[in-house]
């Protein structure tokens, strides 16, 4: 098929034949002409990279109108030496020795070699984690490290990390157009559909990010987001995440710009898609308020629910922490109850209490409710608000921390700082260091010096849970 443009540009229709497929070349090369004698430009390299053209080709063409000097350029796969194309120099045109066919053959067999048919994974769950920061590339690294945790519980493959190191992030764009078009060609010779940003994204930053490239653009915020959906059990947990997930979308609601029609140069102004954007605003603020009536009914019944526990007087204790550290496993072993506990990030949404009996006849009440991660998206946070209100009236807090996690303390200094943002700093605590049994001798030592307050154990192989319940006990009674 030809498709046939003019000096201003060329409009590629919807094909049904042309690959929609992110991690493979669209089946489209362009051939266009140089009214001067010029080299393929930086534009057209550009065009290329996020068009996913086959090739793009330069015909100039002499002051009679016949043609006169050609050059082509085709994106490479994955190379040692990381060059994202290979560019041919200016040569009379007919002395070009460009086969398109064969070459942009083997070009797909190997793309395909090194990407696509590795995995089990769907390729529109296929990512790329990238991290534009000004912290040095170690630290960036480590928060990857956790992004990729979030980023497999919401199903997602990782098929790569994408650092930046800059001194300062630029608001508008967070990379520039030539770094963007790295991180394109790295998506495609990885053959990953999604770029998952480790920032949150102003709506400005998705804005400009998504009028460039075609692949799906999320950022950290949005995937959390995703595992509470996917997680939310109660009606009141749902709503919570529905009104997250509605106030984080609000601002960035966009017109998705296809690319493939952005060669026309200059489609824009107040079509019937922004119309239909203000209905669709509309709509989800009337939806906000509903939500908004519904969860204010929902407090009013658990804070009733809250004040009949506390006239028991029973005391209660509250698991706190990190998520994935062991509370609801460590909540399961003390109550002899059967809670969800998984090896996911934010397996536990909804707030749990269970009730345990010492053989001295003394009762208590333990909570267990959603994890903490650092950085909590503000949405969350104002939705969470309800959750983490059964703090409040809690006698004693349990932290829990992962002892085998690399990154033990400053799990635990943000889950201080999230206490303290709470307000929730002076209740009485008890720190837990848990899974105490994935230790080394070495560390044990280590940590034991670290922290001489901490109650060891291992709540999957019921470890240490005496001495514990007899701290618990002498702190309340
Ligand atoms: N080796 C070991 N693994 C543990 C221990 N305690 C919990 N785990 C495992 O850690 C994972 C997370 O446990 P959960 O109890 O779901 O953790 P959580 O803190 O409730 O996590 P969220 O609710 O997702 O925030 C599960 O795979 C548990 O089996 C332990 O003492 N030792
Ligand atoms: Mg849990």
């Amino acid at each position: 098929m030809v498709i046939v443009g003019d000096n201003r540009g060329i409009l590629i229709p919807f094909l049904e034949k042309v690959r929609h497929n992110q991690s493979r070349l669209s089946g489209l090369r362009l051939l266009h002409t140089h009214l001067k004698e010029q080299e393929l430009d930086q534009e057209d390299l550009m065009d290329m990279i996020f068009l996913r053209l086959d090739s793009i080709e330069v015909l100039t063409v002499s002051e009679e109108g016949y043609p006169k000097s050609y050059a082509y350029a085709h994106i490479l796969p994955a190379n040692k030496q990381e060059q994202m194309y290979s560019i041919s120099s200016l040569l009379p045109w007919d002395q070009a020795d460009f086969n398109p066919k064969e070459v942009i053959k083997s070009l797909e067999e190997e793309l395909e070699r090194t990407s696509a048919k590795t995995s089990e994974v769907l390729e529109e769950n296929r990512a790329l984690l990238i991290s534009v920061d000004s912290a040095p590339k170690k630290e960036q690294e480590a928060t990857l490290e956790e992004l990729k945790a979030l980023a497999q519980t919401a199903g997602l493959e990782v098929r790569g990390f994408f650092i930046q190191q800059v001194k300062k992030v630029n608001p508008a764009h967070i990379l520039s157009k030539n770094k963007l078009a790295e991180l394109e060609v790295l998506a495609l010779q990885k053959g990953a559909s999604i770029l998952v940003f480790a920032s949150e994204l102003s709506p400005s930053q998705l804005r400009n990010l998504t009028n460039i490239t075609e692949r799906k653009v999320i950022d950290r915020t949005q995937l959390i987001l995703d595992i509470f959906a996917q997680h939310a059990q109660s009606r009141a947990g749902k709503l919570q995440v529905e009104m997250a997930q509605l106030k984080y979308t609000l601002p960035r609601l966009i017109k998705q710009n296809r690319a493939l029609s952005r060669l026309t140069g200059g489609i824009g102004g107040r079509g019937p898609g922004e119309t239909k954007l203000e209905l669709d605003r509309r709509k989800i603020r009337t939806r906000l308020n509903k939500i908004e009536e519904e969860l204010n009914q929902i407090k009013k019944q658990r804070k009733t629910a809250r004040s009949l526990r506390e006239k028991s007087e029973i005391p209660i204790v509250a698991l706190i922490g990190y998520t994935n550290v062991g509370k609801s496993t460590l909540l399961n072993t003390l109550t002899k109850s059967q809670v969800l506990a998984q090896n996911k990030l934010f397996a536990t949404l909804d707030p749990t209490s269970k009730k345990m009996r010492y053989p001295q006849d003394r009762e208590i009440v333990f909570t267990d409710t959603v994890g903490f991660i650092k950085n909590l998206p503000q949405e969350l946070k104002e939705a969470f608000s309800a959750t983490l209100e059964e703090l409040y009236p809690a006698h004693l807090l349990l932290h829990v921390a992962d002892a085998s996690h690399p990154h033990l303390a400053k799990q635990i200094q943000a889950v201080e700082n999230i206490l303290k943002d709470l307000e929730l700093q002076d209740k009485p605590k008890i720190l837990i260091l848990n899974k105490w049994d994935k230790l080394e001798e070495e560390s044990k030592n280590f940590l034991a010096n670290q922290y001489p307050q901490a109650v060891k154990i291992s709540a999957l192989h019921k470890e240490g849970l005496e001495e514990l319940m007899q701290i618990i006990f002498r702190k309340l009674f």
